[in-house]
Protein backbone atom coordinates (compact mmCIF):
# COMPACT_ATOMS: atom_id res chain seq x y z
CA UNK A 1 0.00 0.00 0.00
CA UNK A 2 1.04 3.51 -0.34
CA UNK A 3 -0.28 6.89 0.31
CA UNK A 4 -1.94 7.15 -3.36
CA UNK A 5 -3.75 3.84 -3.25
CA UNK A 6 -6.33 2.43 -0.65
CA UNK A 7 -5.72 -0.90 1.53
CA UNK A 8 -8.77 -2.88 0.79
CA UNK A 9 -8.04 -5.93 2.66
CA UNK A 10 -9.40 -5.17 5.83
CA UNK A 11 -12.57 -3.91 7.37
CA UNK A 12 -12.10 -0.76 6.88
CA UNK A 13 -10.32 0.80 3.59
CA UNK A 14 -7.64 2.95 4.38
CA UNK A 15 -4.51 4.79 3.29
CA UNK A 16 -3.37 5.66 7.08
CA UNK A 17 -1.68 2.54 7.69
CA UNK A 18 -4.04 1.12 10.06
CA UNK A 19 -2.75 -2.44 9.34
CA UNK A 20 0.23 -1.17 11.41
CA UNK A 21 -1.76 0.60 13.57
CA UNK A 22 -3.24 -1.98 16.19
CA UNK A 23 -4.84 0.63 18.82
CA UNK A 24 -6.43 2.91 16.28
CA UNK A 25 -7.68 0.31 14.24
CA UNK A 26 -9.39 -2.04 16.87
CA UNK A 27 -10.76 1.37 18.26
CA UNK A 28 -12.66 2.10 15.20
CA UNK A 29 -13.31 -1.72 14.75
CA UNK A 30 -15.31 -1.26 17.89
CA UNK A 31 -16.96 1.75 16.80
CA UNK A 32 -17.76 0.10 13.51
CA UNK A 33 -20.45 -2.34 14.22
CA UNK A 34 -22.50 1.03 16.24
CA UNK A 35 -21.93 3.15 12.99
CA UNK A 36 -23.76 0.46 10.62
CA UNK A 37 -26.70 0.39 13.32
CA UNK A 38 -27.32 3.93 12.95
CA UNK A 39 -26.80 3.55 9.06
CA UNK A 40 -29.53 0.59 9.38
CA UNK A 41 -31.83 2.98 11.41
CA UNK A 42 -31.26 6.89 10.08
CA UNK A 43 -29.81 6.06 6.40
CA UNK A 44 -32.15 6.02 3.81
CA UNK A 45 -35.74 4.55 4.68
CA UNK A 46 -36.29 1.63 2.67
CA UNK A 47 -33.38 0.93 0.08
CA UNK A 48 -30.88 -1.03 2.01
CA UNK A 49 -31.10 -3.86 -0.14
CA UNK A 50 -31.33 -2.29 -3.55
CA UNK A 51 -28.20 -2.53 -5.79
CA UNK A 52 -27.49 1.56 -6.37
CA UNK A 53 -24.77 2.32 -9.17
CA UNK A 54 -22.21 4.10 -6.79
CA UNK A 55 -18.50 5.02 -7.08
CA UNK A 56 -16.38 4.01 -4.65
CA UNK A 57 -13.43 5.78 -3.84
CA UNK A 58 -10.19 3.69 -4.69
CA UNK A 59 -7.48 6.09 -4.30
CA UNK A 60 -6.83 9.91 -3.44
CA UNK A 61 -5.15 10.32 -7.10
CA UNK A 62 -6.98 13.52 -8.27
CA UNK A 63 -6.30 12.12 -12.05
CA UNK A 64 -8.12 8.75 -11.58
CA UNK A 65 -9.73 7.97 -7.47
CA UNK A 66 -13.11 6.48 -7.64
CA UNK A 67 -14.86 3.85 -9.38
CA UNK A 68 -18.15 3.13 -10.29
CA UNK A 69 -20.10 -0.22 -9.72
CA UNK A 70 -23.38 -1.33 -7.79
CA UNK A 71 -23.26 -1.69 -3.83
CA UNK A 72 -26.31 -2.00 -1.55
CA UNK A 73 -25.50 1.11 0.78
CA UNK A 74 -25.04 -0.67 3.85
CA UNK A 75 -22.09 -3.01 2.23
CA UNK A 76 -20.50 0.22 0.65
CA UNK A 77 -16.82 0.50 1.83
CA UNK A 78 -16.87 3.16 4.04
CA UNK A 79 -12.80 3.87 4.38
CA UNK A 80 -10.41 6.71 5.87
CA UNK A 81 -8.12 8.49 3.11
CA UNK A 82 -6.44 11.31 3.61
CA UNK A 83 -4.85 13.26 0.63
CA UNK A 84 -0.97 12.97 0.37
CA UNK A 85 1.45 14.55 3.03
CA UNK A 86 3.05 17.71 1.32
CA UNK A 87 6.79 17.22 2.08
CA UNK A 88 7.86 20.18 3.91
CA UNK A 89 4.57 21.92 4.45
CA UNK A 90 5.12 24.93 6.86
CA UNK A 91 1.63 26.63 9.05
CA UNK A 92 0.15 29.44 6.71
CA UNK A 93 -0.83 31.72 9.34
CA UNK A 94 -1.23 33.06 12.88
CA UNK A 95 0.87 33.41 15.64
CA UNK A 96 3.02 30.05 14.67
CA UNK A 97 2.94 30.92 10.74
CA UNK A 98 6.47 29.52 9.16
CA UNK A 99 6.34 26.80 11.19
CA UNK A 100 6.52 23.19 10.61
CA UNK A 101 3.10 21.94 10.38
CA UNK A 102 1.91 19.39 13.36
CA UNK A 103 1.73 15.74 12.78
CA UNK A 104 0.75 15.58 16.62
CA UNK A 105 -1.97 17.89 18.51
CA UNK A 106 -0.22 20.36 20.73
CA UNK A 107 -1.79 20.01 24.08
CA UNK A 108 -2.80 23.55 24.29
CA UNK A 109 -4.97 23.84 21.31
CA UNK A 110 -6.16 20.34 22.00
CA UNK A 111 -9.87 21.22 23.19
CA UNK A 112 -10.52 23.71 20.24
CA UNK A 113 -9.42 21.46 17.90
CA UNK A 114 -11.64 19.10 19.51
CA UNK A 115 -14.11 21.25 19.41
CA UNK A 116 -13.99 21.81 15.34
CA UNK A 117 -13.54 18.10 14.46
CA UNK A 118 -17.30 17.30 16.43
CA UNK A 119 -18.57 20.25 15.06
CA UNK A 120 -17.58 19.22 11.73
CA UNK A 121 -18.17 15.55 12.45
CA UNK A 122 -22.14 16.35 13.38
CA UNK A 123 -22.65 17.66 10.26
CA UNK A 124 -22.44 14.65 8.22
CA UNK A 125 -24.81 12.14 10.00
CA UNK A 126 -27.16 14.80 10.22
CA UNK A 127 -27.64 15.65 6.72
CA UNK A 128 -28.09 11.94 5.86
CA UNK A 129 -31.06 11.89 9.10
CA UNK A 130 -32.55 14.93 7.29
CA UNK A 131 -32.80 13.39 3.78
CA UNK A 132 -33.93 9.94 5.20
CA UNK A 133 -36.85 9.88 3.36
CA UNK A 134 -36.60 11.19 0.04
CA UNK A 135 -35.59 8.08 -1.79
CA UNK A 136 -39.37 7.30 -1.73
CA UNK A 137 -40.62 10.33 -4.08
CA UNK A 138 -37.14 10.49 -6.08
CA UNK A 139 -38.38 11.86 -9.36
CA UNK A 140 -36.13 9.62 -11.04
CA UNK A 141 -33.65 6.86 -10.42
CA UNK A 142 -30.80 8.80 -11.67
CA UNK A 143 -31.85 11.46 -8.59
CA UNK A 144 -32.15 8.46 -6.42
CA UNK A 145 -28.76 7.60 -7.01
CA UNK A 146 -27.35 10.66 -6.41
CA UNK A 147 -29.20 11.19 -3.68
CA UNK A 148 -27.59 7.65 -2.01
CA UNK A 149 -24.63 8.70 -3.42
CA UNK A 150 -24.37 12.01 -1.40
CA UNK A 151 -25.77 10.15 1.39
CA UNK A 152 -22.91 7.66 1.31
CA UNK A 153 -20.19 10.26 1.21
CA UNK A 154 -21.56 11.91 4.12
CA UNK A 155 -21.26 8.82 6.30
CA UNK A 156 -17.81 8.34 4.71
CA UNK A 157 -16.75 11.88 6.01
CA UNK A 158 -18.31 11.14 9.51
CA UNK A 159 -15.49 8.13 9.27
CA UNK A 160 -12.85 10.64 8.59
CA UNK A 161 -13.80 12.87 11.46
CA UNK A 162 -14.06 10.11 13.77
CA UNK A 163 -10.43 8.46 12.31
CA UNK A 164 -9.14 11.92 13.79
CA UNK A 165 -11.10 11.73 17.22
CA UNK A 166 -10.13 7.91 18.01
CA UNK A 167 -6.25 8.63 16.48
CA UNK A 168 -5.53 11.59 18.24
CA UNK A 169 -7.70 12.27 21.77
CA UNK A 170 -7.38 9.07 22.95
CA UNK A 171 -10.96 8.23 25.81
CA UNK A 172 -12.63 11.22 25.09
CA UNK A 173 -12.22 11.59 21.57
CA UNK A 174 -13.43 7.78 21.88
CA UNK A 175 -16.45 8.85 23.88
CA UNK A 176 -17.55 11.99 21.20
CA UNK A 177 -17.01 9.15 18.45
CA UNK A 178 -19.89 7.73 20.00
CA UNK A 179 -21.76 10.63 20.79
CA UNK A 180 -22.13 11.38 17.05
CA UNK A 181 -23.85 8.48 16.65
CA UNK A 182 -26.26 9.25 19.38
CA UNK A 183 -27.45 12.97 18.44
CA UNK A 184 -30.14 12.79 15.98
CA UNK A 185 -31.14 15.41 13.75
CA UNK A 186 -34.07 17.51 14.92
CA UNK A 187 -34.66 15.51 18.15
CA UNK A 188 -35.59 17.15 20.90
CA UNK A 189 -33.68 15.90 22.94
CA UNK A 190 -30.41 14.84 21.52
CA UNK A 191 -30.62 17.74 18.37
CA UNK A 192 -27.24 17.86 16.42
CA UNK A 193 -25.07 20.69 17.22
CA UNK A 194 -25.49 23.43 14.55
CA UNK A 195 -29.27 24.75 13.95
CA UNK A 196 -29.29 24.15 10.19
CA UNK A 197 -29.18 20.27 10.70
CA UNK A 198 -32.46 20.03 12.65
CA UNK A 199 -34.49 21.28 10.27
CA UNK A 200 -36.61 19.32 7.45
CA UNK A 201 -35.76 18.84 4.81
CA UNK A 202 -39.26 17.79 3.29
CA UNK A 203 -38.75 17.68 -0.60
CA UNK A 204 -36.74 17.20 -3.57
CA UNK A 205 -36.54 21.16 -3.73
CA UNK A 206 -35.30 21.62 -0.81
CA UNK A 207 -32.76 18.48 -0.79
CA UNK A 208 -31.58 20.36 -4.20
CA UNK A 209 -31.32 23.52 -2.02
CA UNK A 210 -29.30 22.04 0.70
CA UNK A 211 -27.01 20.61 -1.35
CA UNK A 212 -26.37 24.12 -3.14
CA UNK A 213 -26.38 26.33 -0.20
CA UNK A 214 -25.29 23.91 2.75
CA UNK A 215 -23.05 21.70 1.48
CA UNK A 216 -21.42 24.89 -0.02
CA UNK A 217 -21.02 25.74 3.76
CA UNK A 218 -19.01 22.59 3.95
CA UNK A 219 -17.26 23.44 1.57
CA UNK A 220 -16.32 27.11 2.75
CA UNK A 221 -15.48 25.60 5.98
CA UNK A 222 -13.53 22.33 5.22
CA UNK A 223 -11.54 24.60 2.83
CA UNK A 224 -10.64 26.61 6.15
CA UNK A 225 -9.82 23.80 8.03
CA UNK A 226 -7.40 22.47 5.12
CA UNK A 227 -5.32 25.32 5.85
CA UNK A 228 -4.66 24.19 9.22
CA UNK A 229 -1.47 23.64 10.94
CA UNK A 230 -2.84 20.32 12.58
CA UNK A 231 -1.10 18.16 9.05
CA UNK A 232 -3.70 15.12 9.63
CA UNK A 233 -7.01 17.56 9.51
CA UNK A 234 -5.78 19.18 6.68
CA UNK A 235 -5.11 16.28 4.42
CA UNK A 236 -8.57 14.64 5.74
CA UNK A 237 -10.61 18.11 4.28
CA UNK A 238 -8.31 18.16 1.22
CA UNK A 239 -9.53 14.70 -0.08
CA UNK A 240 -13.19 15.30 1.61
CA UNK A 241 -13.48 18.55 -0.83
CA UNK A 242 -13.10 15.85 -3.37
CA UNK A 243 -16.15 14.46 -2.73
CA UNK A 244 -17.96 17.53 -1.74
CA UNK A 245 -17.58 18.53 -5.33
CA UNK A 246 -20.52 16.26 -6.65
CA UNK A 247 -22.81 17.00 -3.78
CA UNK A 248 -22.75 20.69 -4.87
CA UNK A 249 -22.75 19.91 -8.56
CA UNK A 250 -26.16 17.48 -7.32
CA UNK A 251 -27.53 21.14 -6.01
CA UNK A 252 -26.94 23.39 -9.03
CA UNK A 253 -28.04 21.40 -11.82
CA UNK A 254 -31.08 19.94 -9.27
CA UNK A 255 -32.07 23.35 -9.41
CA UNK A 256 -31.19 24.31 -12.95
CA UNK A 257 -33.15 21.73 -13.84
CA UNK A 258 -36.60 22.43 -11.97
CA UNK A 259 -36.08 26.33 -13.61
CA UNK A 260 -35.71 24.57 -16.91
CA UNK A 261 -38.75 22.67 -16.87
CA UNK A 262 -40.81 25.33 -14.97
CA UNK A 263 -39.46 27.64 -18.01
CA UNK A 264 -40.77 25.62 -20.81
CA UNK A 265 -43.70 24.40 -19.52
CA UNK A 266 -44.27 28.36 -19.33
CA UNK A 267 -43.81 28.49 -22.31
CA UNK A 268 -45.21 25.90 -23.97
CA UNK A 269 -48.70 27.26 -22.35
CA UNK A 270 -47.96 30.79 -23.41
CA UNK A 271 -47.45 31.41 -19.99
CA UNK A 272 -45.12 35.05 -19.54
CA UNK A 273 -46.32 36.27 -16.31
CA UNK A 274 -44.24 34.41 -13.90
CA UNK A 275 -46.75 35.81 -10.93
CA UNK A 276 -49.38 33.98 -12.39
CA UNK A 277 -48.53 31.18 -9.95
CA UNK A 278 -52.17 29.44 -10.30
CA UNK A 279 -51.68 29.19 -13.63
CA UNK A 280 -48.42 28.07 -13.72
CA UNK A 281 -49.34 25.27 -11.03
CA UNK A 282 -52.33 23.61 -13.15
CA UNK A 283 -48.92 23.18 -15.25
CA UNK A 284 -47.84 20.74 -12.42
CA UNK A 285 -44.58 22.36 -12.31
CA UNK A 286 -43.33 24.86 -9.47
CA UNK A 287 -43.20 28.32 -10.14
CA UNK A 288 -40.33 30.78 -9.74
CA UNK A 289 -41.97 32.88 -6.94
CA UNK A 290 -41.54 29.61 -4.89
CA UNK A 291 -38.59 28.67 -6.09
CA UNK A 292 -37.03 32.15 -4.98
CA UNK A 293 -39.06 31.88 -1.25
CA UNK A 294 -36.74 28.04 -1.40
CA UNK A 295 -34.16 30.09 -2.29
CA UNK A 296 -34.50 32.58 0.85
CA UNK A 297 -35.20 29.56 3.07
CA UNK A 298 -32.43 28.09 2.77
CA UNK A 299 -29.83 30.37 1.83
CA UNK A 300 -30.70 32.15 4.91
CA UNK A 301 -30.45 29.24 7.14
CA UNK A 302 -27.01 28.42 6.10
CA UNK A 303 -25.69 32.05 6.46
CA UNK A 304 -26.47 30.89 10.31
CA UNK A 305 -23.84 28.09 10.28
CA UNK A 306 -21.15 30.67 9.91
CA UNK A 307 -21.36 31.93 13.24
CA UNK A 308 -21.53 35.28 15.16
CA UNK A 309 -19.79 38.39 12.64
CA UNK A 310 -17.85 39.00 15.43
CA UNK A 311 -16.20 35.91 16.91
CA UNK A 312 -13.41 35.32 19.39
CA UNK A 313 -13.60 31.69 18.86
CA UNK A 314 -12.87 32.51 15.05
CA UNK A 315 -10.41 34.67 16.41
CA UNK A 316 -8.41 32.21 18.56
CA UNK A 317 -9.01 28.94 15.67
CA UNK A 318 -7.01 31.61 13.58
CA UNK A 319 -4.40 32.34 15.52
CA UNK A 320 -3.15 29.16 16.81
CA UNK A 321 -3.15 27.79 13.44
CA UNK A 322 -6.49 25.63 13.52
CA UNK A 323 -8.31 27.20 10.74
CA UNK A 324 -7.57 29.48 8.27
CA UNK A 325 -9.15 31.74 5.57
CA UNK A 326 -10.67 30.49 2.46
CA UNK A 327 -7.59 29.86 -0.22
CA UNK A 328 -5.48 31.37 2.84
CA UNK A 329 -2.44 31.21 0.40
CA UNK A 330 -3.41 33.39 -2.60
CA UNK A 331 -4.15 36.18 0.17
CA UNK A 332 -2.02 39.05 -0.20
CA UNK A 333 -1.31 40.48 3.64
CA UNK A 334 1.16 39.20 6.41
CA UNK A 335 -1.48 35.78 7.48
CA UNK A 336 -1.57 37.49 10.70
CA UNK A 337 -4.28 39.92 10.68
CA UNK A 338 -2.89 41.21 14.64
CA UNK A 339 -3.81 45.28 13.23
CA UNK A 340 -5.74 44.95 10.18
CA UNK A 341 -9.85 45.52 9.84
CA UNK A 342 -12.71 44.09 7.65
CA UNK A 343 -16.01 45.89 7.22
CA UNK A 344 -18.69 44.25 9.31
CA UNK A 345 -22.17 44.80 8.76
CA UNK A 346 -23.76 45.55 11.96
CA UNK A 347 -27.35 46.56 13.77
CA UNK A 348 -26.87 49.98 15.11
CA UNK A 349 -29.67 51.72 16.85
CA UNK A 350 -32.14 49.37 14.58
CA UNK A 351 -30.19 50.34 11.59
CA UNK A 352 -28.23 47.47 9.39
CA UNK A 353 -24.73 49.48 9.01
CA UNK A 354 -20.92 48.79 7.97
CA UNK A 355 -18.30 49.18 10.68
CA UNK A 356 -14.07 48.73 10.82
CA UNK A 357 -13.85 45.72 13.02
CA UNK A 358 -10.61 43.97 14.02
CA UNK A 359 -9.75 41.15 11.33
CA UNK A 360 -9.26 38.64 13.42
CA UNK A 361 -12.66 39.10 15.30
CA UNK A 362 -14.57 39.03 11.74
CA UNK A 363 -13.29 35.88 10.27
CA UNK A 364 -16.43 34.21 10.44
CA UNK A 365 -17.94 37.50 8.63
CA UNK A 366 -15.11 36.87 6.15
CA UNK A 367 -15.74 33.44 5.38
CA UNK A 368 -19.89 34.06 4.87
CA UNK A 369 -18.93 36.78 2.22
CA UNK A 370 -16.72 34.88 0.23
CA UNK A 371 -19.61 32.03 0.68
CA UNK A 372 -22.20 34.85 -0.77
CA UNK A 373 -19.53 35.19 -4.07
CA UNK A 374 -19.41 31.67 -4.47
CA UNK A 375 -23.48 31.18 -4.15
CA UNK A 376 -24.24 33.91 -6.34
CA UNK A 377 -22.14 32.19 -9.55
CA UNK A 378 -24.33 29.43 -9.44
CA UNK A 379 -27.64 31.74 -8.87
CA UNK A 380 -26.50 33.82 -12.47
CA UNK A 381 -26.78 30.37 -14.39
CA UNK A 382 -29.88 29.60 -12.95
CA UNK A 383 -30.55 33.04 -13.79
CA UNK A 384 -29.33 32.26 -17.52
CA UNK A 385 -31.49 29.39 -18.08
CA UNK A 386 -34.44 32.22 -17.44
CA UNK A 387 -33.52 34.57 -19.67
CA UNK A 388 -32.90 32.67 -22.46
CA UNK A 389 -36.50 31.21 -22.12
CA UNK A 390 -37.54 35.32 -22.60
CA UNK A 391 -39.04 35.71 -19.26
CA UNK A 392 -39.14 38.21 -16.96
CA UNK A 393 -37.75 36.76 -13.41
CA UNK A 394 -34.77 37.01 -12.03
CA UNK A 395 -33.72 34.39 -8.82
CA UNK A 396 -31.93 36.74 -5.95
CA UNK A 397 -30.26 35.62 -3.23
CA UNK A 398 -32.08 37.93 -0.42
CA UNK A 399 -30.04 40.21 1.91
CA UNK A 400 -27.84 39.14 4.49
CA UNK A 401 -29.51 40.15 7.16
CA UNK A 402 -33.20 38.45 5.85
CA UNK A 403 -34.54 35.68 8.68
CA UNK A 404 -31.59 35.45 10.63
CA UNK A 405 -31.21 32.77 13.94
CA UNK A 406 -27.84 33.40 15.06
CA UNK A 407 -25.11 36.89 15.32
CA UNK A 408 -26.11 40.37 14.72
CA UNK A 409 -29.34 39.97 12.90
CA UNK A 410 -31.11 37.50 14.51
CA UNK A 411 -32.56 40.34 16.64
CA UNK A 412 -34.15 42.00 14.08
CA UNK A 413 -36.91 41.28 11.19
CA UNK A 414 -35.28 42.55 7.99
CA UNK A 415 -36.94 41.77 4.53
CA UNK A 416 -35.16 40.32 1.53
CA UNK A 417 -33.82 43.80 0.63
CA UNK A 418 -32.27 44.27 4.52
CA UNK A 419 -35.07 46.72 5.21
CA UNK A 420 -35.77 46.39 8.79
CA UNK A 421 -39.02 45.51 9.62
CA UNK A 422 -41.80 45.90 12.53
CA UNK A 423 -42.24 42.31 13.98
CA UNK A 424 -46.40 42.98 13.10
CA UNK A 425 -45.03 43.90 9.64
CA UNK A 426 -42.76 40.89 9.34
CA UNK A 427 -45.40 38.78 10.18
CA UNK A 428 -47.90 39.67 8.20
CA UNK A 429 -45.39 39.99 4.82
CA UNK A 430 -43.69 36.29 6.16
CA UNK A 431 -45.10 34.23 3.38
CA UNK A 432 -43.61 36.52 0.80
CA UNK A 433 -40.66 36.12 1.49
CA UNK A 434 -40.77 32.19 2.75
CA UNK A 435 -42.66 29.32 2.00
CA UNK A 436 -46.30 29.42 2.91
CA UNK A 437 -48.23 26.19 4.03
CA UNK A 438 -50.20 26.10 0.62
CA UNK A 439 -46.48 26.68 -1.22
CA UNK A 440 -45.36 23.40 0.66
CA UNK A 441 -48.95 21.42 0.03
CA UNK A 442 -48.46 22.09 -3.63
CA UNK A 443 -44.58 21.38 -3.77
CA UNK A 444 -45.43 17.77 -1.24
CA UNK A 445 -48.37 17.10 -3.72
CA UNK A 446 -45.63 17.00 -7.12
CA UNK A 447 -43.50 14.39 -4.76
CA UNK A 448 -44.78 11.03 -6.94
CA UNK A 449 -41.98 9.20 -7.17
CA UNK A 450 -40.99 8.02 -10.33
CA UNK A 451 -38.92 4.75 -10.44
CA UNK A 452 -38.73 3.79 -14.42
CA UNK A 453 -35.94 4.15 -16.10
CA UNK A 454 -35.35 6.57 -18.25
CA UNK A 455 -38.35 8.84 -16.82
CA UNK A 456 -38.49 11.60 -14.80
CA UNK A 457 -41.18 13.49 -12.72
CA UNK A 458 -43.07 16.05 -14.72
CA UNK A 459 -41.58 18.68 -12.36
CA UNK A 460 -37.94 18.73 -13.06
CA UNK A 461 -36.01 18.04 -16.72
CA UNK A 462 -33.76 15.10 -17.20
CA UNK A 463 -29.50 15.82 -16.79
CA UNK A 464 -28.06 17.13 -19.58
CA UNK A 465 -25.43 13.98 -19.29
CA UNK A 466 -25.49 10.57 -17.24
CA UNK A 467 -23.49 9.97 -14.21
CA UNK A 468 -20.44 8.44 -15.41
CA UNK A 469 -21.40 8.96 -19.42
CA UNK A 470 -24.19 5.96 -18.64
CA UNK A 471 -26.95 6.43 -21.37
CA UNK A 472 -30.36 8.14 -20.24
CA UNK A 473 -32.05 4.75 -19.66
CA UNK A 474 -29.71 3.42 -17.35
CA UNK A 475 -31.13 2.00 -14.12
CA UNK A 476 -29.09 3.60 -11.61
CA UNK A 477 -30.83 2.21 -8.69
CA UNK A 478 -32.32 -1.44 -9.05
CA UNK A 479 -35.25 -1.32 -6.51
CA UNK A 480 -35.08 -4.38 -4.33
N1 LIG B 1 -26.08 26.81 15.57
O1 LIG B 1 -18.17 32.43 18.43
P1 LIG B 1 -19.30 31.92 17.62
C1 LIG B 1 -20.91 20.63 6.32
C2 LIG B 1 -22.57 28.74 18.80
S1 LIG B 1 -21.32 22.18 6.95
C3 LIG B 1 -25.92 26.59 16.89
O2 LIG B 1 -19.78 32.81 16.56
P2 LIG B 1 -17.76 30.15 16.09
C4 LIG B 1 -21.98 19.87 5.68
C5 LIG B 1 -21.11 28.35 18.82
O3 LIG B 1 -20.96 26.95 18.75
C6 LIG B 1 -19.85 22.76 7.76
N2 LIG B 1 -24.95 27.18 17.63
O4 LIG B 1 -18.93 30.52 17.03
C7 LIG B 1 -22.91 20.46 4.86
C8 LIG B 1 -20.67 28.95 20.12
O5 LIG B 1 -21.08 28.11 21.17
P3 LIG B 1 -20.13 27.80 22.41
C9 LIG B 1 -19.63 22.24 9.18
C10 LIG B 1 -24.10 28.03 17.00
O6 LIG B 1 -17.09 29.03 16.75
C11 LIG B 1 -23.92 19.72 4.29
C12 LIG B 1 -21.49 30.22 20.24
O7 LIG B 1 -22.62 30.03 19.37
N3 LIG B 1 -18.34 22.60 9.68
O8 LIG B 1 -19.81 20.22 6.42
O9 LIG B 1 -16.92 31.30 15.69
C13 LIG B 1 -23.98 18.34 4.50
C14 LIG B 1 -20.68 31.43 19.87
O10 LIG B 1 -20.56 31.50 18.46
C15 LIG B 1 -24.20 28.29 15.63
C16 LIG B 1 -18.09 23.63 10.51
O11 LIG B 1 -18.96 24.34 10.91
C17 LIG B 1 -25.26 27.65 14.91
N4 LIG B 1 -25.42 27.86 13.59
O12 LIG B 1 -18.52 29.72 14.75
C18 LIG B 1 -23.05 17.73 5.33
C19 LIG B 1 -16.64 23.86 10.88
N5 LIG B 1 -23.24 29.19 15.31
O13 LIG B 1 -19.02 26.92 21.87
C20 LIG B 1 -22.03 18.48 5.89
C21 LIG B 1 -16.35 23.77 12.32
C22 LIG B 1 -22.56 29.44 16.41
O14 LIG B 1 -19.65 29.12 22.88
N6 LIG B 1 -17.04 24.78 13.12
N7 LIG B 1 -23.06 28.76 17.43
O15 LIG B 1 -21.04 27.06 23.36
C23 LIG B 1 -16.67 26.08 13.24
O16 LIG B 1 -15.76 26.51 12.60
C24 LIG B 1 -17.41 27.01 14.17
O17 LIG B 1 -17.67 26.33 15.33
C25 LIG B 1 -18.73 27.60 13.62
C26 LIG B 1 -19.28 28.64 14.67
C27 LIG B 1 -18.47 28.26 12.29
C28 LIG B 1 -19.81 26.55 13.48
Amino acid sequence: MNIVNVDYDGLIPNNVGLGTDERVKRALERWHPGYIDWWNDMGPDGFQSSLVYLRTAVSVDPKGWAKFDYVKMPDYRWGILLAPQQEGRKIAFGAHKGEAAWQEIPGEYRAMLRRLIVIQGDTEPASVEQQRYLGKTAPSLYDMRNLFQVNVEEGRHLWAMVYLLQKYFGTDGREEAEALLQRRSGDPDTPRMLGAFNEKTPDWLSFFMFTYFTDRDGKMQLEALAQSGFDPLSRTCRFMLTEEAHHMFVGETGVTRVVQRTCEAMKEAGISDPYDVAKVRKLGVIDLPTIQKKANLHFSLTLDLFGNEISTNAANAFHAGLKGRFREERLQDDHQLEGGTYPVLRLKDGKIEKEESPALSALNMRLRDDYVVDCNLGVSRWNKVIEQNGIDFRIKLPHVAFHRHIGEFSRTNADVDGNVLSPAEWTQRRTDFLPSAEDKDYIESLMQPQWEAGKFAGWIAPPKVGIDNKPGEFEYVKIA
